[in-house]
């Protein structure tokens, strides 16, 4: 539509001297049914949940989210999210990317506190460094390191470098005998929800091979698209507006069929990145997308 929009306007440009340049078109209308049925008022109930979670298994206190994505995508903010949500204020604690270089380059963990008795939440959230189109060899070092960091084997703090993957006789950094707490639980991939349609070959082609890396290693992947805000004015406006935009829907069903993740595991997201208040809707939303991570990991936990 946009499209056929543009060389209207250039045949017409032509014929009557107007500038190239046509206008943007205007966004399609939302659809009047949503294409997503939420409950926006379950925030209590998502965070009731996420309050009483306890990972099941002998020894096991730790629920390890795995976040991994191209550059820029958005996973530290989602960090930044999630711990705004959880602990009620605006959180800085990952650090966000503002250039075009990957920022996060450390294997970072976070816990996020729980109440104001010292006690922290049995799940955590490792940020990764960022994905990019780098040539081959990178791709073996990234994927190896994805591989690892799966397995339990990257220590926290462990600075990835792009030349070589973490080697098996770093002392500080390698973990030989990881336990269920140092395992990845979840793997959830970040991605811009206006770049699915212009991912790099062969940035789709890493995300494939570590779901099926993940596959193999029993661990669930899901894929969280961010910047739905941008999208659509609409979305912009009112978050909630996401699940009856038609170019939202045709987004998920695109990296469904890209990268083979259902599309009941592609969760639409906005992160806190600009604001200085919390939102309840953006909270919601947020909380729901934790809920949803937590009980489809632990389902595999069980089975
Ligand atoms: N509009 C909008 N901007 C966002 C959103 N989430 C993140 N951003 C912005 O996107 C940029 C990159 O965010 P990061 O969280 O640093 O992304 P990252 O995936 O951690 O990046 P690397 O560490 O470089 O791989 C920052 O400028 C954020 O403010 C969102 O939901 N909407
Ligand atoms: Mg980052």
């Amino acid at each position: 539509m946009a499209n056929l929009f543009r060389n209207i306007w250039s045949i017409f440009s032509r014929t009557r001297s107007l500038p190239p340049n046509p206008p943007n078109p205007p966004p399609p209308p939302l659809l009047d049914e949503p294409w997503l049925k939420l409950n926006w008022g379950d925030r209590e109930n998502d965070l009731q949940f996420i309050n009483n979670y306890k990972p099941k298994g002998e020894g096991h206190h730790q629920f390890r989210i795995l976040l991994h994505g191209p550059v820029g995508a958005g996973k530290s903010s989602f960090i930044n999210s999630v711990i705004s949500a959880l602990e009620a204020k605006i959180s800085h604690r990952a650090f966000a990317n503002t250039g075009q270089s990957s920022f996060t380059n450390e294997y970072k963990m976070y816990s996020i506190k729980k109440g104001n008795q010292g006690e922290m939440y049995p799940f955590v959230l490792n940020d990764m460094m960022g994905l990019k189109n780098l040539g081959r060899k990178y791709r073996r070092v990234y994927e190896k390191d994805m591989k690892m960091a799966m397995k339990g084997h990257i220590q926290d703090g462990y600075t990835f470098n792009p030349e070589s993957a973490l080697s098996k006789n770093n002392p500080l950094h390698y973990n030989k005998n990881p336990t269920i707490n140092d395992k990845v639980h979840i793997l959830v991939s970040v991605i811009d929800a206006d770049s699915v349609n212009r991912l790099d070959k062969s940035v789709v082609e890493i995300i494939q091979d570590i779901r099926d890396e993940a596959t193999e290693l029993g661990i669930p992947h899901v894929a969280i698209l961010t910047k739905i805000d941008e999208v659509h004015p609409e979305i912009n406006k009112d978050v909630k507006n996401f699940c009856r935009s038609q170019e939202l829907q045709k987004k998920v069903k695109d990296l469904s069929n890209l990268v083979g993740i259902p599309q009941n595991c592609i969760f639409p997201l906005k992160n806190y990145h600009s604001e200085m208040m919390l939102n309840d809707d953006m909270d919601a939303l947020i909380l729901k997308i934790l809920r949803r991570i937590i009980e489809i990991g632990d389902e595999k936990l069980s089975s």
